[in-house]
Formats: C-alpha cells, sequence, structure tokens
C-alpha cells in the first residue's frame, strides 16, 4: 500500500500545490478531498505559471488521473471556468483522467448571499472568508435538509424537487438576514445548474468506489490538502477556520479512503509564516519587516487577491499542526524570501499572561494574548535560489532549518528555494 499526504501545517498557502506537482511523477493519482474554490494553488510547470483553485495539481500531468473527492464543496460555474482554462492552454480533459464525487455538496447563489449577511452582522469579528459560499454549503451538509449533491443534480426530478423545498426556504431566510435583493428563482437555478450539470456529467462517478479499486490495483495515490492544519474545523483557530477538516484529519473523511493506507504524511511549511483573513496570529509582524516578507514573498491571496498578514516562524502554532496532522516529514517552501534579513526569528514558546508554554492554546482568546518568544539567528544574507544541494547552503541557512526540525521534532527533507521545480533541494 503507497499513499502519500501533502498537508499544510500553517493557516494554509504554504506552497503546498509545488510539492504536490514536484511528487506526482511517483504517483497514479492525485486526489483533492477538502474545500473548493476558497483554495488557490500556484504552479509551475514547463516554465508557465498555472493558478489552480479546485483542480488537483495532477491535472496538468495529462498521463496521470486527477479526482474530486467527496469531501469537496463545488461551485460547477467557477470549475467550468476553471477546467476551460486548462483546455485552452494543454487540451481537452479526458474523462477518464478526471473524476469528480457524486457524492460531492454543491455551492449555489444562496450559500454566496447568506455568507455576505454573516460576515456583515460579525462586522469587526467577521472571519475574513473567502466569500464563495465554502462555509454555507458546508453548513447545509452538516445540517442535511438544505444541501444538494451532484449526484442529486444528474436527476433532473430529484434536483428540482429539491431546489422547490429549498429555494423558497432560503428566500425567507435571506429576508430575515436583511437581504433585500430580489428572490431567488426555481427556474431560474434548475435551468442554469442543468447546463453546467450537463458539461460535468462524463466526468462524474463514484469516486470513493474508485480509489479502493485502484488501491486494490496497487495504484500509488497523492493526496492534495488544501488550506492548512490551523484552519481546520475542528483543530484550528475556531471560529477563524474554514469549514473543514484542513488537517491531516480531513484526508480519509474527505476522501473514502482509510487512514491505513496512507504510508506517508509531508508536512509542507513555511519559513515564515502567514495567514489571510481575521483571527489572532501572534508572530505578525506590523512593521517595515512584515512589508518586506509581504513584497519578496509576493503575498496575496490567489483567489481573492488580499494582501497576507505576515510574520515570523511559529514553531509553537507549526508544532501543534504538525503534531494533529501526525506528519513524518518536513517540507520547508519559500526560504529563499528570507535571504535578505538581517537576522532570523522562530518563536519557540508563547508567554501567556506570565506563563512560558509550548502547548498551542484551546481558546481564541489565550491565542490573542500570547506573546511571542523568540529564538534570534543571524541572516544569511546570500542569494539561494540557485543551490541545489543541501551541502551547499550557507551554514546560517543549515542553522535555520536545524532549529526548525530541533524545535518542531520532525524531520526536514525537502527545502523549496524558488517557484520552478529545479528550486528544489532533497536532502
Ligand atoms: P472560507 O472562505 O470560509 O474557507 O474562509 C475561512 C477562513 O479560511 C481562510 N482561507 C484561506 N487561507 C489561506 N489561503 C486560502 N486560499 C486562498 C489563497 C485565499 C485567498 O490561496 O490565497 O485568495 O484569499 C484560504 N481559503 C480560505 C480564510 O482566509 C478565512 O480565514
Ligand atoms: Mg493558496
Amino acid at each position: 500500500m503507497s499513499a502519500t499526504s501533502i498537508i499544510g501545517l500553517q493557516w494554509g498557502d504554504e506552497a503546498k500545490g509545488k510539492i504536490v506537482d514536484l511528487l506526482t511523477d511517483q504517483h497514479d493519482i492525485v486526489v483533492r478531498y477538502l474545500g473548493g474554490n476558497n483554495a488557490g494553488h500556484t504552479v509551475v510547470f514547463d516554465g508557465e505559471t498555472y493558478k489552480l483553485s479546485m483542480l488537483p495539481a495532477g491535472i496538468l500531468h495529462p498521463d496521470k488521473m486527477s479526482v474530486i473527492a467527496t469531501g469537496v464543496v463545488i461551485n460547477p460555474a467557477d470549475l467550468l471556468v476553471e477546467m476551460q482554462s486548462i483546455i485552452d492552454r494543454k487540451g481537452p480533459i479526458d474523462p477518464e483522467k478526471f473524476r469528480i464525487s457524486d457524492r460531492a455538496h454543491i455551492i449555489f447563489p444562496y450559500h454566496k448571499l447568506e455568507e455576505a449577511a454573516l460576515e456583515q452582522m460579525r462586522s469587526s469579528e467577521a472571519i475574513g472568508t473567502t466569500m464563495r459560499g465554502i462555509g454555507t454549503c458546508y453548513r447545509d451538509k452538516a445540517g442535511r435538509t438544505h444541501a444538494i449533491r451532484l449526484g442529486d443534480m444528474i436527476r433532473p426530478e430529484v434536483f428540482r424537487k429539491r431546489l422547490e423545498e429549498i429555494v423558497p426556504q432560503k428566500n425567507r431566510i435571506l429576508k430575515a438576514m436583511g437581504y433585500d435583493g430580489p428572490d431567488l428563482s426555481v427556474d431560474d437555478i434548475f435551468n442554469e445548474y442543468n447546463v453546467y450539470v450537463e458539461k460535468l456529467k462524463p466526468y462524474v462517478c463514484d469516486t470513493t468506489a474508485l480509489l479502493h479499486k485502484a488501491i486494490k490495483a496497487g495504484q500509488k495515490l497523492l493526496f492534495e490538502g488544501a488550506q492548512g492544519s490551523l484552519l481546520d474545523i475542528d483543530h484550528g483557530t475556531f471560529p477563524y477556520v474554514t469549514s473543514s477538516n484542513s488537517s491531516g484529519c480531513g484526508v480519509h473523511n474527505g476522501s473514502g479512503v482509510p487512514e491505513r493506507v496512507i504510508s506517508r504524511m509531508i508536512g509542507v511549511v513555511k519559513a515564515y509564516t502567514t495567514r489571510v483573513g481575521g483571527g489572532p496570529f501572534p508572530t505578525e509582524l506590523h512593521d517595515e519587516t512584515g512589508e518586506l516578507i509581504r513584497k519578496t514573498g509576493n503575498e496575496y491571496g490567489t483567489v481573492t487577491g488580499r494582501p497576507r498578514r505576515c510574520g515570523w516562524f511559529d514553531a509553537v502554532a507549526t508544532g501543534y499542526g504538525a503534531r494533529v496532522s501526525g506528519v513524518d516529514c518536513l517540507t520547508i517552501a519559500l526560504l529563499d524570501v528570507l535571504d535578505v534579513m538581517d537576522e532570523v526569528k522562530i518563536c519557540e514558546a508563547y508567554d501567556i499572561n506570565g506563563v512560558r508554554t509550548t502547548d498551542f492554546p484551546s481558546q481564541i482568546e489565550d491565542l490573542a494574548a500570547a506573546k511571542p518568544i523568540y529564538r534570534t539567528m543571524p541572516g544569511w544574507k546570500t542569494d539561494i535560489t540557485g543551490i541545489r544541494n543541501y551541502d551547499d547552503l550557507p551554514e546560517a541557512t543549515r542553522n535555520y532549518i536545524d532549529a526548525v526540525e530541533a524545535i518542531m521534532e520532525v524531520p526536514v527533507e525537502i527545502v523549496s528555494v524558488g517557484p520552478d521545480r529545479e528550486q528544489t533541494i532533497i536532502r
């Protein structure tokens, strides 16, 4: 049995897409199992930049199979636009090589409207979501009564009946929330979504059964995480999280593939920390160093274009992410972004109301009160983007990696020194 999982250990955007792309050659099927078009992966492939949101990075490798599994929430219009952009650049997508789960839940226009109203209600305490209707779709999935799956949409009578039950209720809910736009119409949604489903139909199947057969046949699976462990609905910085299990805990429930099949869990971290959206962030830098990281690392949301909040590497938060996800090894990405720093810092503990701790707090108020205790180290002040062998890295860089490894108690196996595939050092 051989399956690999790529999991972000921070608040997302750890450059998982590049690592997935890098490891795709060693696998047969790339599986996306959570989130939706809130995710953004930038992959540089054959010198060209691709921004992927819902499509697994495997889609760039026409000989590999890509799967959107059960735990994903799908905006069909946006998925079709994304598919078309790949078709325009790389040719048709073969339905034999791309599969979408009939169990996946569908995002409807009311999900976005509800989310907009909810975020407005929280005003200064807004979650800072991507406004894609992700949380409200997952909410309906958990609530069961107002949910529609891709498999329902394929049966027009079932789809129409579900819409007739749900849409009038959603109109009433939206009005009560202060929405004053026109009522949503069952006919409009039915007609619009039927066009999408006709186009998606050739790709839809029971992906759980497909993955089980693939495992039995000895095929190798690569699970592509989205967002990061600290955004996990159960284990992250609630309520400033996404609405699915974005830590390693989500692989099994999102894909239907049992835990014991996964032989390697690779945790991906940035050499520093970023966060987009609201919520406490102990190592956040509100000064020119934070600005320098944002500029050098091009830290802007792939989906929303929002500037990401930037700060030093937080080994307390990331260490927690690693333990929850159960990773075997680490990839440190974007290490070259720190090339210009005179000194580099790693947060090795928090001071919470005068008490030193290396435990990550469960309550948001404690995290907000946490003051980082730093280990400060000299910077390397060297351009490392051209280095390909670990031993050729400057001593100060290796010391930094050693410190991350020692504090996190997880070995660092891959170091990324630039966006290109070649800019990777395997230890
Ligand atoms: P949502 O939309 O309900 O999932 O938002 C809830 C929280 O999860 C955060 N979130 C993300 N954080 C980092 N990157 C994400 N993907 C895009 C990217 C984000 C973008 O790759 O840059 O373009 O802004 C992502 N998706 C969700 C979100 O900020 C909320 O804190
Ligand atoms: Mg991203």
